[in-house]
């Protein structure tokens, strides 16, 4: 984007935006290494699995994350520690496990289970950093809380941003999932924000990018960068994107860019009840199920235009960075909160620890590393993401957190690697749905080659899965005889836990 352009995208952009006031640019302290200090630039999408041209999608264009990790480090085995937004975001901003903040759902803050937890950018405001968010990096209610500082953690924060776009004016025009009385499902217009979030919904809106939430988010992000220029401190600045989360809004400019023909709906097997446990498909939703194939092609267009919508975002951001000179000193970490579901298994969303909801894009891009462009296969943790960073950086993570630091991966990304990555998910309580039912957990742990899950501590059923052989998790090997070996180290390995 050259200055002309950035100006212009700045000023249709900002329109609305609020920057919070009264930041004080004094350091109480600077962090150092050798070659002086590196910024961190955090990118972080909702609800975005590895359906990206640059993972396991060529069709869905994303050609400024693909940027990135052609010059940084591609994760292919990253996964979340839970799949559902406030406990995934509390647990990566810590740097503790799920069981360590006793945080399974969307409604409690981490402060209040750990009052005491280090957050990253306190990490880095502790060793001189300015410390800025914009947009959702701890929890919020999507599209509902939109403009608000949702669930957000003041004591991490210099500056805040919580940008608001015309996807929430036109909310009304949503097409939104619904199960007709006859049985089959279609969609409906005219809903109200709180009924847009957890239902599948779209809209190709009118209108340009920079109209958006998140279209706004980026302006206000480069706007963060131009004053993080002129300033002698090290930044850590936290770019939350609201896209591809429901309701999946871009321009239309987005949607032209798919043919639905085009794209390839999961196959389901008529006979999945037989495979899996019951507790591994209960979030199984009737009008998902009862989608025809041409209202799934719809929804999987929508999500990929969201896609590619936020990616462009992506790329304003990252453009502004090497124009204003930040790039030679600025680590760039792109990745999500958890995957998504576009209906394999019969399952949309999130709240499963198969792959698709599990696993997330992971780019780690650091100046000058000779590996940009390759890939790492060890499982990884997006838990470690505290103690990565501020290793990359020379800084102290808080005293309790847990994780591996990646920096190993990071400077080769064929290293020796001895941790397993483990994730987990409720059945029944708050979040888990059955509204009622008494909850259950059930956890997951992967290695490179396999996939084992208890659920309820293996009363209600396991999983083994091959990814040598398997890699949509079709065959469940729990309980046959010619794998009870990796079965049993499986489980050993699963009870121990994460440390
Ligand atoms: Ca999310």
């Amino acid at each position: 984007m050259n200055s002309l352009n950035r100006r212009q995208f700045l000023g249709s952009a900002l329109a609305g935006v609020c920057l919070s006031t009264g930041t004080s640019w004094a350091s109480p302290g600077r962090a150092s290494t050798p070659d002086g200090p590196l910024n961190v630039l955090h990118l972080i999408s909702d609800d975005l699995g590895t359906r990206l041209s640059c993972y396991d999608e060529p069709l869905v264009r994303t050609p400024h994350i693909d940027a990135l990790a052609a010059r940084g480090v591609r994760f292919d085995r990253a996964y979340c520690q839970f799949p559902l937004c406030n406990p995934s975001r509390a647990s990566f901003m810590t740097g503790l496990r799920p069981d360590t903040l006793r945080v399974y759902e969307n409604q409690t803050h981490f402060r209040e289970t750990v009052h005491d937890a280090v957050t990253i950018p306190q990490s880095f405001h502790k060793a001189g950093y300015f410390v800025a968010r914009v947009g959702k990096i701890y929890h919020y209610g999507v599209p509902s809380q939109i403009g608000t500082s949702g669930l957000d953690d003041p004591e991490s924060w210099e500056q805040v941003v919580n940008p608001k776009g015309r996807d929430i004016d036109d909310i009304g025009m949503v097409e939104v999932l619904q199960l007709a009385p006859d049985g089959t499902a279609t969609t409906a217009t005219g809903k109200k924000l709180t009924d847009t979030g957890g239902t599948l919904s779209w809209l190709a809106a009118e209108g340009g990018d920079s109209e958006q939430t998140d279209g706004k988010g980026a302006a206000a992000a480069i706007q963060l960068l131009e004053a993080c220029a002129k300033n002698a401190r090290p930044f850590y600045l936290a770019v939350g994107f609201y896209r591809p989360h429901t309701p999946f809004i871009a321009p239309k400019s987005y949607f032209a860019q798919y043919l639905r023909d085009e794209i390839t709906v999961p196959e389901v097997p008529p006979d999945l009840a037989m495979r899996f446990p019951a507790a591994a498909l209960s979030r199984q939703k009737p009008a998902e199920v009862a989608m025809s194939d041409a209202l799934r092609r719809q929804a999987i267009q929508a999500y990929y235009a969201s896609t590619t919508f936020m990616d462009a975002q992506v790329g304003h951001v990252l453009a502004a960075l090497e124009e204003l000179d930040l790039a030679n000193n600025t680590i760039v970490v792109f990745h999500s909160d958890h995957g998504y579901h576009l209906g394999e298994k019969n399952l949309w969303q999130k709240m499963s620890v198969y792959e698709e909801s599990a696993r997330v894009p992971l780019v780690i891009s650091v100046p000058g590393n000779r590996n940009g462009g390759r890939a790492c296969a060890r499982p990884v943790e997006i838990v470690s993401l505290h103690k990565t960073l501020t290793d990359l950086c020379g800084i102290a993570a808080g005293p309790k957190t847990e994780g591996h630091s990646m920096r190993p991966l990071v400077e080769n990304p064929r290293a020796e690697w001895e941790h397993a990555a483990f994730s987990q998910v409720t059945r029944g309580g708050r979040a888990g749905g059955s509204a009622g039912a008494p909850q259950i957990m059930g956890r997951s742990v992967r290695t490179q080659r396999w996939r084992y899950t208890e659920w309820d501590e293996g009363r209600a059923g396991a999983e083994l899965f091959d990814h040598a052989h398997d890699p949509m998790e079709m065959s469940n090997l729990a309980g046959a005889a010619r794998f009870r070996q990796q079965e049993t180290e499986l489980r050993v390995l699963l009870r121990a836990g994460g440390v």
